[in-house]
């Protein structure tokens, strides 16, 4: 496989004006006829180049070129193209290819899902249906008619307005789409089959009535209404904080079982994986309607950020990813509890991202090369991508930043363009100078922060100095300061103090100007605060206001501080888990010189006092007594002794639960609740806060505490409380357990989403014997290892996140992973790409494990036919 560089970008020499597609789809094959209205392109400066088009898998029936059939002799086939060096200025090129859906479990292209056919197209997968300049700078108007068995196929859908629909003889039926936005063809989309349809209408700012349909298996038609009032709530929210309007009549959403991602936002027909789409209080979680609320506006979002302005090549992916995650963070902040979605993202950041930006596969938001594209849909694109759109934000400000995304909407509507097009109108709007922050999309890895502070009591000054530096990364030696806004307060007796800079630096400032944005552009810094009357606690980094890690020698007393009263959530949580990682540390030394680990009372009194205080939101309060997981862990700790901190995780749990025992029992009895389950930000806290105490109080494993989650495993009616029950019970020693397992599936055995779940548990079960338990369910007539959905709940799951177990050292469960992606790469090379990810941290760990994990990794190489997918992250693991 090739490496493809950023810097060789040229424009197409080719350009479509038009794609007019006919598929009679069939059992056996799928013919495809493509009548494409081809024309060189004036920008580009290879006059006389071959036409060159994509094309993967495909069997070619015939050529014309304006009516006229091509021979054999008039084209090559090369590589994944198809080459034909004598074409006239202006042409129509009609292709017909043959192709089987249903063969295909790449999931890529067109294919076959619970007998419905469907497609995924980005990033490459339309080269899967037929030849095409298939690259997103190749925009065309598309006309798609589809043929079908109307008993079997009774619904035809494709992007755009239904133009035509006619009965054939033959008990097949026919439908034309028209689409007359132009698009690239990877947001092409088509979907066949027999399908329920929920339906509602929303009225847009300038009146154009929109019909809104979400088509599902009939027996998941009651579980729309969720997602039908998020895509409304987004198309709204859309129009009020962005001004931005839908803009054709009709919307579509089509749940899929089978599915690589959560969901694809092909133009007006958006495919869902079912898992972020299908949702009621029974059978799904609060974290499941929070998913298909935020995946819902996600996908709307691009129609705006991704469809009517889309990318010029794929190593922009961050223009339209980072800024949609960026737009629907708000969205659901706006529309839940801003702080604990806040939380939730730095969470994942934090370990997720900054563990790829630290290992083998880091790569800037805009990445300078690529083997496999599809390796690139990943939490540095999309999550460190958001962030660096957030940090314009916190630049300019929302209103300016309003401006410069009406800007980036107008002059670029119906281009493919470029993250530095973005940038621009970002500046240009706001007279903002963003040179120096163009680093954020050019300079991988995680710049580390050290801040250090000094208060003069005499002439009242409070100094903090800033030192920024960022690792090596591959290829990345060494990196230009970035300019990283650092949002800061100063805590005093009384509250936040008065914030004045000594030298008047230009620094946004809060209307009560007790909150500043420090521009923070050296490799080292000092701002010096005036007329501070006492030493202050200093709150930093409010908010998260940059992707970084700090570093700020707090003093115990200074973290309760913090953790007790700044006004900042985001700096409150991030107490606790400092804190939290104090103790961790205390346990380690503890458990390693056999004292028994006794957690610090001035620790367990915060505890305490969050448990007891009704007026905290109860979500805040369940993430603060939650200790660092394991995953942060692994970021901290060099090397990771994964068993050790495990063990000392778990002795803290329970030396706290045994602590608290009392006011955890106290306030799982005050958030428990009869009222009707409703899946807003109140009752999510209740419920998570609950369920915290629950699992607190089932490591004590006392038959109260069983008695507890026996009762709430039998009694509830919605799947949060159910599972948390679940996943307390698994973990214990109650004998019930496998009786709650046994009872679970016989309920759900019909909900291929619950028993999901309920693999996930299995498979995340910290107790020893996990694998052998994995490896079982495998064998389960439920597991099916071409369903992504499956593979994630049970192979990622185990490997991603029951870390005890998977670094088992013996190395069995590294052979298990290596092994599970040998099968998936000749089937579904994005999917083992993916469940890669465990193996590629190998540098992390002990020697002994390092030595095992290397090992696997060698095994995958060494492989015949390895995917470029594949391929790619195990050589640059090794390397
Ligand atoms: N564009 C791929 C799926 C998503 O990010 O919406
Ligand atoms: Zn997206």
């Amino acid at each position: 496989p090739s490496t493809i560089y950023l810097s060789d970008y040229e424009v197409p020499a080719y350009l479509i004006d038009t794609t007019d597609l006919a598929f009679d789809l069939g059992e056996e094959s799928t013919k495809v006829t493509s009548q494409l209205h081809i024309r060189r392109n004036p920008a580009s400066k290879t006059s006389n180049a071959p036409l060159a088009l994509h094309g993967t898998e495909l069997d070619l029936i015939s050529l014309a070129i304006d009516g006229r059939t091509l021979d054999a002799t008039e084209w090559t086939q090369s590589g994944e193209q198809l080459i034909i060096a004598d074409v006239p200025t202006e042409f129509v090129l009609r292709c017909e290819t043959l192709i089987r859906p249903q063969d295909n479990t790449s999931l890529e292209g067109l294919y076959k899902s619970s007998g419905m056919f469907c497609t995924q197209c980005e990033a490459e997968g339309f080269r899967k249906i037929t030849y095409y300049l298939d690259r997103p700078d190749v925009m065309s108007v598309f006309t798609v008619e589809i043929i079908a068995d109307a008993q079997r196929y009774p619904v035809l859908l494709s992007n755009g307005n239904l133009s035509a629909t006619e009965t054939l003889a033959d008990g097949r039926h026919k439908t034309v789409w028209q689409d007359p936005f132009p698009k690239p063809a990877y947001l092409f989309a088509l979907v066949a089959g027999k399908l329920a349809c929920v339906e509602d209408r929303f009225t847009t700012m300038n009146g154009r009535e929109v019909a809104l349909k979400i088509y599902v298996e009939n027996k998941d038609a009651d579980k729309c209404d969720h997602a039908m009032a998020s895509l409304k709530n987004a198309m709204r929210w859309d129009e009020d904080v962005y001004g931005r309007e839908y803009d054709l009549d009709i919307f579509n959403i089509v749940a899929v079982d089978d599915f690589n991602m959560g969901a694809m936002e092909n133009k007006s027909l958006n495919i869902f994986n079912t898992s972020c789409v299908l949702a009621k209080p029974e059978t799904t979680t609060d974290a499941g309607f929070q998913r298909v609320e935020g995946v819902v506006a996600h996908e709307y979002f691009h129609n705006w950020s991704g469809n009517r302005v889309t990318c010029r090549d794929w190593f922009q992916l961050s223009l339209k990813e980072g800024f949609t995650v960026f737009r629907d963070a708000e969205f659901s902040a706006d529309m839940g509890s801003p702080t604990v979605k806040r939380v939730e993202d730095v969470t994942l950041l934090r370990t997720a991202q900054f563990a790829e930006d630290a290992g083998p596969m880091a790569h800037p938001i805009r990445p300078d090369s690529f083997i496999e594209i599809s390796n690139f849909y990943t939490v540095t694109v999309y999550e460190k991508g958001a962030e660096v759109v957030r940090m314009i934000h916190t630049l300019l400000g929302p209103e300016l930043f309003r401006k410069g995304s009406d800007l980036y909407f107008d002059r670029h509507d119906g281009q493919a363009v470029t993250c530095e097009d973005f940038v621009l109108a970002m500046e240009d709007a706001s007279g903002v100078d963003l040179g120096q922050f163009r680093h954020w999309y050019s300079q991988a890895g995680t710049p580390k922060l050290a801040v250090s502070a000094q208060y003069d009591a005499d002439e009242q000054h409070y100094t903090l100095t800033v030192k920024q530096s960022c690792p090596a990364t591959p290829g990345q030696t060494s990196k230009a300061p970035f300019h990283i806004p650092l949002a800061v307060a100063l805590l005093g007796e009384a509250g936040q103090l008065a914030l004045q800079l000594q030298d008047g630096e230009p620094n946004t400032e809060t209307a009560d100007n007790t909150e500043m944005v420090l521009s923070v552009t050296e490799p080292e810094q000092s701002f010096t605060f005036t007329g501070i009357h006492e030493e202050p606690v200093p709150s930093l980094l409010r908010g998260f206001s940059a992707p970084v890690k700090l570093d700020f020698a707090y003093s115990r007393e200074q973290l309760l501080c913090l953790m007790r009263s700044d006004s900042d959530g985001f700096c409150r949580w991030d107490a606790s888990q400092q804190l939290g990682l104090a103790e961790i540390n205390q346990a380690l030394a503890d458990l390693a010189a056999g004292r028994e680990v006794a957690p610090d009372s001035a620790y367990l009194d915060a505890c305490r006092d969050l448990l007891a205080d009704e007026t905290l939101d109860g979500a805040m309060v369940a993430m603060m007594l939650q200790l660092p997981s394991e995953a942060y862990l692994a970021e901290i700790f060099h090397p990771v002794d994964v068993i050790a901190l495990h063990r000392a995780r778990e002795a803290l749990r329970l030396a706290i639960a045994i602590a608290l025992q009392a006011e955890l029992q106290a306030c799982y009895e005050r958030c428990s609740s009869d009222a009707a389950y409703a899946a807003d930000a109140a009752q999510i806290a209740q419920r998570s806060l609950k369920n915290t105490a629950l699992a607190y109080l089932m490591l004590v494993d006392d038959d109260s505490a069983r008695n507890l989650a026996i009762s709430q495993f039998e009694n509830s009616e919605n799947m949060t409380d159910r599972l948390a029950a679940l996943n307390s019970l698994v973990n214990s020693a109650a004998p019930y357990k496998a009786d709650a397992l046994q009872r679970f599936y016989q309920n759900w055995q019909h909900e291929p989403l619950v028993i999901n779940q309920w693999f996930q548990v299995q498979a995340m079960c910290r107790l020893p014997g996990s694998i052998d338990r994995v490896q079982a369910l495998m064998a389960h007539p439920a597991f099916d290892i071409r369903n992504p959905n499956k593979v994630r709940a049970l192979i990622g799951a185990f490997c991603g996140q029951n870390s005890v177990n998977f670094h088992r050292e013996d190395g069995a469960g590294y052979r298990f992973l290596a092994d599970q992606v040998i099968v998936l790469n000749r089937s579904n090379p994005q999917i083992a790409s993916r469940l890669l990810v465990p193996l590629t941290k190998w540098r992390k760990y002990l020697p002994a494990a390092q030595q095992l994990m290397c090992a696997e990794l060698k095994r995958i190489l060494a492989q015949p036919d390895l995917s470029s997918d594949v391929y790619e992250v195990v050589s640059k693991s090794l390397q």
